[in-house]
């Protein structure tokens, strides 16, 4: 496999809104960010993906731009960012940001133009559709709720939306569009951006006869995720799209995909991809269930330690996943993924641990290195995100009472992830001096930066250790390139994995117990070196080995070990 300078970086994801606020506005900005780069390099961060920073109307956060060259105020200047992109390269950090091209904003200067003259220039921009017998082209909803059509206003059109209507869909098919998407992408890789997040670029293809779907829903609407997994044609879109820009930069890309078709990865992320990495998504969509939130699937340890084992295998000849456990849109990892029993301190740690260590790019999203939660709302006004609003009612509609369908929210909404850094246990938890745009989660006063910062053994501390490791030269090779080989299967809640460098033959395992008892697991040497673990029980796992060639890890324990 050809190497490429992203192979061995470690990413985290930064949601400028939520991240700090340094002029008191309750909304995180630049110059917050900047302010921050020192920390970020502590933790051993080498790329920093930006959520949307562009202008905007925020109807989606930031994902509905209304100027795709333009920094929203509320973020700062275009001098504020080139301080940030010279702040970053003097620590050898790599900016990245969100690019967002599938729509833009109503706003945008595109879709007012094409609604003011629907039968010119820029309604080729975008899909402007005959309706059918005075209904809408098709029978999709989209996936924040409703139908994917919206009238064009004084025409017998209607406009694609696969989000919210005011995120008019871009028109891919049109050679004009994409002209403008690449000279735009272009600009921003001249100004030293070393590449983009690609927002949910699966749905740039479009089937041009839009055809309707049997109805899944009450609503008698369906999904317009089957005409995605329809469709056929995407790849040469995104190889277009390639040559014309990330190519000739060597930008590093990671793209959000969701339905691809099964025998794409090649394509996709293969050392001729279109992309140099996607996310791996494989443990998210476990739960995920045709209905929304009100009926997600309880997943059990095995199915998902065993979805990524298998998600490791897959890839593992073709190129690199990138590997999460939350991001923007997803509720924090530790209230997800670990059982009652685990979510503390060590459970984090341990989780921590066997993502981190994967073969892959580790990307860690803000607030994940200190442990943040799930955050309860009393009443579905305390959120302010279209997507949980739209599956609230969805739970309502469904005959779920207020509470259950809270519950969800609590469970599954995006602004698990989206409530303000936890900075120190100051007031608005140091994030802001004004009230944050979006409430905190009332455990900053535990859980926050500045209690964990000193603190040894803190969820902080352990995760600047283990990204250490990873980066640790004797190890790198191995981590990076290694290839992946699950352990103990048979054994009850362990997730265990060896990494095996084929350069210099070093073999490392991580091992963890998910489980609520002790297990002992047996070793072939006795002579492993532990090199970390999230108890502090290096030498006695060690002594351990010499004496009996086993290992006891304790429930919620982790341990790297070099064999
Ligand atoms: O997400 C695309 C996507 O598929 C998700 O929106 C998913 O359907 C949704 O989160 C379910 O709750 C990207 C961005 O990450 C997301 O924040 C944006 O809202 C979306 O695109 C539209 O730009
Ligand atoms: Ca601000």
């Amino acid at each position: 496999m050809k190497r490429k300078w992203w192979h061995d970086k470690v990413a985290y994801q930064i949601y400028p809104k939520s991240f700090l606020d340094t002029n008191g506005d309750g909304i995180g900005d630049l110059r917050g960010i900047i302010s921050k780069l020192d920390y970020l390099k502590e933790l051993g961060i080498d790329i920093v993906w930006l959520s949307p920073i562009y202008k905007s109307p925020f109807v989606d956060q930031g994902y509905d731009i209304s100027d795709y060259y333009k920094i929203a105020e509320e973020f700062g200047t275009m001098e504020e960012f080139d301080e940030l992109l010279e702040e970053a390269k003097k620590r050898d950090m790599y900016i990245v940001m969100d690019l967002v091209v599938n729509h833009c904003s109503d706003q945008h200067e595109w879709f007012q133009k094409a609604l003011a003259d629907p039968k010119g220039e820029y309604a080729g921009y975008f899909y402007f559709i005959k309706g059918k017998d005075g209904k809408a082209p098709s029978n999709y909803r989209s996936y924040f709720g409703g139908s994917a059509w919206e009238p064009v206003p004084g025409t017998d059109k209607y406009y694609l939306h696969m989000f919210a209507k005011e995120q008019p869909d871009l028109n891919w098919e049109n050679p004009k569009l994409r002209q403008e998407i690449y000279k735009m992408i272009n600009w921003w890789l001249d100004k030293g951006l070393a590449g983009f997040r690609i927002d949910a670029i699966i749905n740039i293809k479009k089937d041009l006869n839009f055809p309707s779907f049997e109805p899944d829903g009450p609503d008698g609407l369906a999904t317009c995720v089957k005409m995605v997994e329809e469709v056929q044609g995407v790849g040469e879109l995104l190889e277009d799209m390639k040559h014309a820009t990330f190519e000739k930069y060597d930008a590093f890309t990671v793209a959000e995909v969701f339905n691809m078709k099964d025998d794409e990865l090649r394509e996709f992320i293969g050392e001729d991809g279109h992309f140099s990495t996607m996310f791996d998504f494989s443990t998210h969509e476990l739960s995920f269930s045709e209905h929304g939130w009100y009926d997600s699937r309880e997943v059990g340890f095995e199915e998902w330690r065993d979805t990524i084992f298998a998600s490791q295998k897959e890839v593992e000849d073709i190129g690199f996943k990138a590997n999460i456990i939350e991001n923007h849109d997803e509720p924090r990892g530790a209230s997800r993924f670990l059982p009652k029993y685990a979510q503390n301190e060590a459970g984090k740690k341990m989780l921590a641990t066997t993502s981190i260590l994967l073969r892959g790019i580790p990307f860690i999203y803000q607030g994940q290195e200190i442990g943040m939660t799930n955050c309860r709302r009393n009443d579905i006004s305390e959120y302010d995100d279209i997507s949980t609003l739209d599956q609230y009612n969805e739970a309502l509609r469904a005959g779920c009472t207020k509470e259950k369908a809270l519950e969800c929210c609590y469970e599954n909404s995006r602004d698990n992830a989206r409530t303000p850094m936890q900075w120190s246990a100051e007031k608005n938890a140091g994030f802001s001096d004004e009230t944050p745009w979006l409430a905190l989660n009332p455990n900053y006063t535990e859980i926050n930066v500045e209690e964990q910062e000193h603190r040894a053994d803190s969820v902080l501390s352990y995760y600047r250790k283990l990204v250490a490791l990873r980066k640790d030269p004797e190890y790198k090779e191995t981590f990076t390139y290694g290839s992946f080989i699950p352990e103990y299967t048979d054994e009850e809640k362990i997730f265990a994995f060896r990494r095996v460098s084929e350069t210099d033959g070093k073999e490392l395992l991580v091992a963890a117990n998910y489980g609520e008892e002790d297990r002992t697991l047996k070793l072939d040497r006795a002579d492993a070196k532990v090199l970390l673990t999230n108890m502090d029980i290096c030498e006695e796992m060690e002594k351990e080995l010499r004496e009996k060639q086993e290992l006891t890890i304790p429930s919620c324990g982790a341990a790297v070990l070099l064999l």
